[in-house]
């Protein structure tokens, strides 16, 4: 029998829940069924889903992506030079692409991480994990699959004392609410010996227009986006919402410094979810709340990291302080 000789450079490992959490049809029906109506943006993140999320990431509207990516370019040799870490641990790794500049930058050091990306959408995980591991000859990809929600107890990780480095990128942490996120950081902080570090992304607060132009391109993607949720809904729950009876709305809140994504009903209408065995009844002009973005100011950065134990040791801000990429440790 052939065996192949090479190691296998590729698991998946799939991550059991260590609390439960309600899923799509408690959400549903804790959040549709009567106003004030939301869906958290986890459902988001179905295969069609991922992929708009990538188009929106190119987009010239959507400047996170390039912000991050221009500042990884920057600073990743400076980044993994300072912490050498064994793992690099990444929390909604998406399709990785941001993070190649640092396995580039662990390449050009001889510094040779295993990856353990953790996401929702595992088949753009697996697909990007692939191409990685063909790209860099001495990469181990450890795929977890399973949501952060859940709880982060239950990740496989290594216990070799090697140093982590955790990645949460993108400003995900803003999508988040505020009590939420200081809760997610304190579980990350959990699971951080001494050392470690967590690189964290966050946007901040800017002029209304930049920030609303962000979540509204004029190509359509966002709109397609958040509109592919009612796809979701209804294939998962036996839905019949009618997706050409909702249009995309993105306001920025200046009390709340978030921009809201919503979905509005373009006329009255009556939705039956087979699968919860109810119906509701919508208004025109009604609005379903489907996601929040937090912006952040140096302030709030700074609580944030404070309120979770974490000392900060970079601040790599781009441009006039339009996106922030930190470095932060536990003592
Ligand atoms: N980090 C990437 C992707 C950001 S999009 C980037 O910066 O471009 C947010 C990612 O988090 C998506 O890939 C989504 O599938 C994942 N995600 C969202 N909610 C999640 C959850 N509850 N658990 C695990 N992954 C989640
Ligand atoms: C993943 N997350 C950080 C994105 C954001 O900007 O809040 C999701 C997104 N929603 C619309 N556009 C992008």
């Amino acid at each position: 029998m052939h065996r192949d000789a090479s190691p296998v450079r590729l698991a998946h490992h799939r991550v059991a829940p260590e609390r439960r959490v309600p899923d799509l049809a408690e959400d549903a029906r804790a959040g549709l069924l009567a106003p004030p109506r939301s869906m958290p943006p986890k459902y988001f993140y179905d295969e069609r889903g991922s992929r708009l999320f990538e188009a929106i990431c190119d987009t010239p509207e959507y400047y996170p992506t390039r912000a991050e990516a221009a500042l990884l370019t920057d600073v990743s040799e400076r980044v993994i030079a300072d912490i050498r870490p064994a793992h690099v641990v990444e929390l909604g790794s998406g399709n990785s692409h941001k993070t190649r500049h640092l396995f580039a930058a662990c390449e050009r050091l001889g510094i040779h991480p295993r990856y353990w990306p953790f996401e929702v959408s595992p088949q753009i995980m697996l697909d990007s994990a692939a191409a990685l591991i063909a790209d860099y000859d001495w990469l181990h990809v450890e795929a977890m699959s399973g949501d952060y929600t859940a709880g982060l107890g239950n990740l496989p990780l290594p216990g070799d004392g090697g140093r982590r480095l955790i990645l949460f990128l993108g400003g995900t942490i803003g999508n988040f609410e505020p009590a939420q996120a200081d809760a997610f950081l304190a579980e990350i902080v959990s699971l951080m010996a001494p050392g470690d570090a967590l690189l964290l992304g966050l946007d901040r607060v800017k002029d209304v227009a930049t920030l609303e132009a962000a979540y509204d391109d004029a190509a359509g993607y966002t709109a397609a986006f958040n509109k592919n949720l009612i796809n979701v809904i209804n294939r998962e729950l036996g839905g019949d919402m009618p997706v050409a009876g909702y249009r995309h709305r993105a306001v920025f809140d200046r009390t709340l410094s978030r921009i809201e994504m919503r979905l509005v009903a373009e006329y009255a209408h009556r939705v039956r979810l087979e699968a919860l065995g109810a119906d509701f009844e919508i208004a025109a002009g009604e609005e379903i709340l489907t996601e929040i973005s937090r912006k952040f100011s140096q302030e709030a950065i700074t609580g944030l990291l404070g309120r979770a134990g974490l000392r900060q040791t970079a601040h790599y801000p781009y441009g006039d302080d339009q996106y922030s990429l930190v470095l932060a440790v536990r003592d």
